[in-house]
C-alpha cells in the first residue's frame, strides 16, 4: 500500500475538521464563501496528512495534532490564493477551477487569504491554550516559522525578484525551493513530531527529510509545468518558461533536472535511517514523487 492509500482516513479526518472549523469561524457570509471556495476545492492535503502521519508514526495522539494540521492547510491555501493574484504569479486557474480572484474579485481574494492565515493562528492558539505543554507551543512555533518571514514568504519574495534579476543562479534557486516550498512541508512534519514528543535526533532527521522532500516536490512541480497536464495539476501549465522563472530546467535543461530530482529523492530517503522500517511510507512518498502527475 502506498502513502496516499494508507493515509485515506487521515484525509477524511482533515476534511471533516476543516468543515467544522469553517462552520464556526464567525466570518461574514461573503468572506466565508471566498475562504471555503479555495479551501474546499480538492487539494491533495499533503501537508496536514504529513502532520497526522508523522504524529502517528512516532506514537502520538493524532487528535491532538489535528488543529495544527488544519492550520497548515489553511495557511497553504492562503498562499495559493495570494500567489494567483495578478500582482504575484497571475494565474487564472487553481485546483482545477477559476482562481479565487477570478470569482470573488481581487480585494475579496486578498481578504480570503488574510482570513485563512489569521484563522489558522487562532486555531493553533486555541489548541495551545487547551494543552499548555512545551510540545504544543513548539508545534505552533514550527508552523509559524515555516509560513513566515524566514520561511514561505521569504521564498516567495526571492522567487519574484529572480524573474527580473540579472543572473540568478543555483544558490538563489536552492533558497527559493527551501523556503517557498520546503519550509511548510518541514513545518508539517515537525508539528506532528512535536505533538508526539519526538526526540532531538528524530526532529533533526525529519527536518532533513522535509528539506529534501520539499525541494524534490518543487522540482517535480517545475517538471510537470512542462510535461504535466491540466487535469492532474489543476492550473495553467507552461508558465515558468513564459515568465522567465528560475528552475533547474531553466538552468540545466530537462534531463539534468530529472537526474537532480532522482538524487534529492535519495537524499530524502537517506535522512530517514534513524526510523528504520517505521518510516517506510515516508520513503515511498519521496520515491513516488518522481512519477507524480498531480
Ligand atoms: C505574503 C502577499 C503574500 C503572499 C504569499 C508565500 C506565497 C504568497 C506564495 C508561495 C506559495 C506557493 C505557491 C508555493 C509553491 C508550492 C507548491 C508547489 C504549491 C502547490 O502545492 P500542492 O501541489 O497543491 O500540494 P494542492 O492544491 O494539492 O494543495
Amino acid at each position: 500500500m502506498g502513502f496516499a492509500e494508507a493515509t485515506k482516513d487521515y484525509r477524511e479526518k482533515i476534511e471533516a475538521a476543516l468543515s467544522c472549523y469553517m462552520a464556526s469561524c464567525g466570518a461574514p457570509e461573503q468572506l466565508k464563501d471566498a475562504m471555503e471556495y479555495s479551501l474546499k476545492a480538492g487539494g491533495k492535503r499533503l501537508r496536514p496528512v504529513l502532520t497526522l502521519y508523522t504524529c502517528h508514526m512516532l506514537g502520538g495522539d493524532v487528535e491532538r495534532a489535528l488543529p495544527y494540521a488544519c492550520a497548515l492547510e489553511m495557511i497553504h491555501t492562503y498562499s495559493l490564493i495570494h500567489d494567483d493574484l495578478p500582482c504575484m504569479d497571475d494565474d487564472d486557474f487553481r485546483r482545477g477551477r477559476p482562481s479565487n480572484h477570478k470569482v470573488f474579485g481581487e480585494a475579496n481574494a486578498v481578504l480570503a487569504g488574510d482570513g485563512l492565515l489569521s484563522y489558522a493562528f487562532q486555531i493553533m492558539l486555541d489548541a495551545v491554550k487547551a494543552d499548555l505543554t512545551e510540545n504544543a507551543i513548539n508545534a505552533a512555533r514550527a508552523v509559524s516559522i515555516g509560513a513566515g518571514v524566514s520561511g514561505m514568504v521569504a521564498g516567495q519574495v526571492i522567487d519574484l525578484a529572480s524573474e527580473t534579476a540579472e543572473n540568478p543562479g543555483v544558490d538563489d534557486l536552492r533558497f527559493i525551493q527551501a523556503n517557498k516550498t520546503a519550509a511548510m512541508i518541514k513545518a508539517a512534519l515537525l508539528a506532528g513530531a512535536y505533538i508526539a514528543g519526538a526526540s532531538e535526533a528524530q526532529l533533526e532527521a525529519l527536518g532533513q527529510y522535509g528539506e529534501a522532500y520539499g525541494a524534490l516536490f518543487q522540482m517535480t512541480d517545475d517538471i510537470l509545468d512542462v510535461e504535466g497536464d491540466f487535469e492532474g495539476m489543476g492550473k495553467t501549465l507552461g508558465k515558468d518558461q513564459a515568465e522567465n522563472k528560475l528552475t533547474y530546467i531553466s538552468l540545466y535543461g530537462m534531463d539534468k533536472a530529472k537526474e537532480l530530482a532522482y538524487q534529492i529523492a535519495q537524499k530524502a530517503v537517506d535522512a530517514l535511517a534513524v526510523f528504520e522500517e517505521r518510516a517506510e511510507l515516508l520513503r515511498e512518498l519521496a520515491q513516488s514523487c518522481l512519477s507524480r502527475r498531480s
